[in-house]
């Protein structure tokens, strides 16, 4: 996501992978699961937007002799559309018009009755609860864990050009 590839910096400790750099949605539920099932040894946490998750949500369903990853959590950042296309070119306030149709596609999915079917725990929490959430070191029942988190699109495109400006 070009959220995190605007602010975060690398860590010791922390191996940072993503699907087709920040741009491919689809398979990256599948890929997460992938990923976390490779890295036995510890937590995999995956961030990826609502279209996104959305878009391979059947990737969270596992066959029932399949392995299944041990510990991954899903961040979902929920701004019920694509955030993306508010920093591209049709984001430019002249389009609003027709933008939010074309582009922002909104919704309204209910990811905790969608989470519910695939029997994967969900839980919504907000920026601070999210901490708190990823503080937690106890493996999901069944590996996988999704965290939904509220977010908000309009203004992305001002606020990305402030963070920039502050780099
Ligand atoms: C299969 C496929 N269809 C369409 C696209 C174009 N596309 C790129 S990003 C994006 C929307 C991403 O939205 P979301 O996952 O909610 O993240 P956000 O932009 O809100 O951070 C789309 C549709 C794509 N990359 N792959």
């Amino acid at each position: 996501m070009r959220d995190a590839a605007l602010v975060s910096y690398p860590k010791p400790g922390v191996k940072v992978m993503s699907n087709r750099g920040v741009a491919g949605i689809d398979g990256t539920v599948s890929t997460a699961v992938g990923a976390a099932l490779a890295y036995e040894e510890g937590r995999t946490i995956a961030l990826m937007g609502d279209l996104t998750f959305l878009h391979d949500a059947s990737g969270l369903l596992v066959g029932t002799p399949e392995p299944r990853p041990r510990d991954l959590t899903i961040v979902v950042a929920n701004d019920d559309g694509g955030g993306i296309f508010e920093l591209l070119e049709q984001g430019d306030p002249q389009y609003a018009g027709v933008f939010e149709r074309v582009f922002g596609t909104p919704h309204g999915m209910d990811l905790a009755a969608l989470c519910a079917a695939y029997r994967v725990p969900h839980s919504r929490v907000d920026l601070h609860g999210l901490a708190i959430a990823l503080a937690d070191v106890t493996s999901p029942a069944g590996g996988i864990r999704v965290v939904e988190v509220t977010t908000d699109r309009a203004g992305l495109r001002e606020l990305h050009a402030a963070v920039r400006s502050q780099l």
